[in-house]
């Protein structure tokens, strides 16, 4: 049986000057290190907080559960790494996180000095469970979180539990990259709490109340219940990668989020290595607010993909300037397909 091989390039029109209108950056943690080797600690790239691994008081040896650098999320940053948390005791405690010592009262990790901020992350977990993706642990006021639950659901809290704005059961799914993005504005009319799932607001909550200041530690895929160094209280651990660690002090818009900071063309659909994709798959990709359009090529000769341009299609180029981010191939593939992206150009391979 002949199977055709369908090759689809995205080229990226990328506008020259970009004026950048975020604020301030707290704190960006990129977790960038060697895939596979144990993770130590993390400087943010910003005022050099560090992020140290540390063992839960209780936890045994186990060589097997750590964390390691793992895979980059696909958007931002590919050329890196994200921390990957391997811990699957079967329960969210004990097991291996990262922490952050608080330094005194009201320091910017508080997030208790700022009338708006945001908190983001990419996250790819392994398993649903109540864990912990960013948390700053303490009493009424003196909290922030943005966890993940056993239903998928996403929640963003402040000072207390029930000050929750919430992405709702099914928000996130096991085994894929998504963004999450948590923002605060005292003074938003409509509502200070917003939790975004990949630039989509999927929650909000009313409570106005920026956090207390907390003399706990900073947790990335824990929670830390003293400011002891290693921490001695600590639980639910996160199983599953994070990468791109980000507190702004300033309510972001989507356009802002680190999401959409991606340079070029990336994160095709269907995904790096799917099965079972549809016959009649729309293709998508993302790309960043600098990307005015895309030219999308697509044919059975790789070479004439490969090398065609505008002034050269090898009547392989089918859409030119395209604004959006999808391409509907005419008729039905088949498909069993890998797909490959670059920084400003983009490859699904159809086979
Ligand atoms: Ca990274
Ligand atoms: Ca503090
Ligand atoms: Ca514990």
């Amino acid at each position: 049986m002949c199977k055709k091989t369908f090759i689809l390039v995205v080229v990226s029109l990328l506008l020259c000057s970009m004026s950048a209108t975020r604020g301030g950056t707290i704190a960006h943690w990129q977790l960038n290190g060697t895939v596979g080797e144990k993770f130590v600690s993390d400087t943010d790239i910003v005022n050099g907080y560090v992020a140290y691994k540390f063992y839960d008081a209780t936890y045994g040896a186990n060589t097997a559960t750590d964390v390691f650098y793992g895979p980059p999320n696909p958007i931002y940053d590919s050329g890196g790494t994200s921390a990957e948390f391997i811990n699957d005791p079967g329960d969210n405690d004990p097991g291996v996180g990262l922490f952050v010592p608080d330094t005194g009262t009201n320091t910017p990790l508080d997030l208790s000095t700022f009338s708006a901020f945001t908190i983001e992350a990419f996250i790819h977990p392994y398993t649903l469970r109540q864990s912990v993706i960013v948390r700053k642990y303490g009493g009424d006021p003196g909290q922030y979180y943005v966890d993940l639950r056993s239903d998928g659901d996403v929640q963003f809290s402040i000072n207390s539990d029930g000050n929750a704005a919430a992405a709702g059961a099914g928000a996130v799914r096991e085994n894929e990259w998504y963004h999450v993005a948590a923002v605060f504005d005292e003074t938003d009319p409509t509502a200070p709490m917003k939790i975004y799932i990949d630039g989509e607001l999927k929650g909000t909550a009313n409570f106005r109340d920026r956090p207390g200041d907390s003399p706990r530690g900073f947790g990335i895929g824990s929670i830390i219940r003293d400011n002891n160094s290693p921490p001695g209280n600590s639980g639910q651990f996160f199983h599953g990668r994070i990468d791109e660690v980000r507190l702004s002090d300033e309510a972001l818009s989507v356009d802002d989020f680190l999401l959409n900071a991606v340079e070029g063309a990336g994160r095709p659909s269907p995904v790096d290595g799917a099965t079972d994709v549809p016959r009649d798959v729309v293709l998508s990709w993302m790309s960043s607010r600098s990307v005015k359009g895309h030219d999308v090529y697509f044919g059975t000769v790789r070479e004439d993909v490969s090398n065609a341009n505008r002034t050269n299609p090898l009547n392989v180029l089918y859409i030119q300037g395209q604004e959006g981010k999808t391409y509907d191939p005419p008729g039905l593939l088949q498909i069993g397909q890998t797909a490959r992206s670059g920084v400003s150009r983009l490859s699904l391979i159809v086979m």
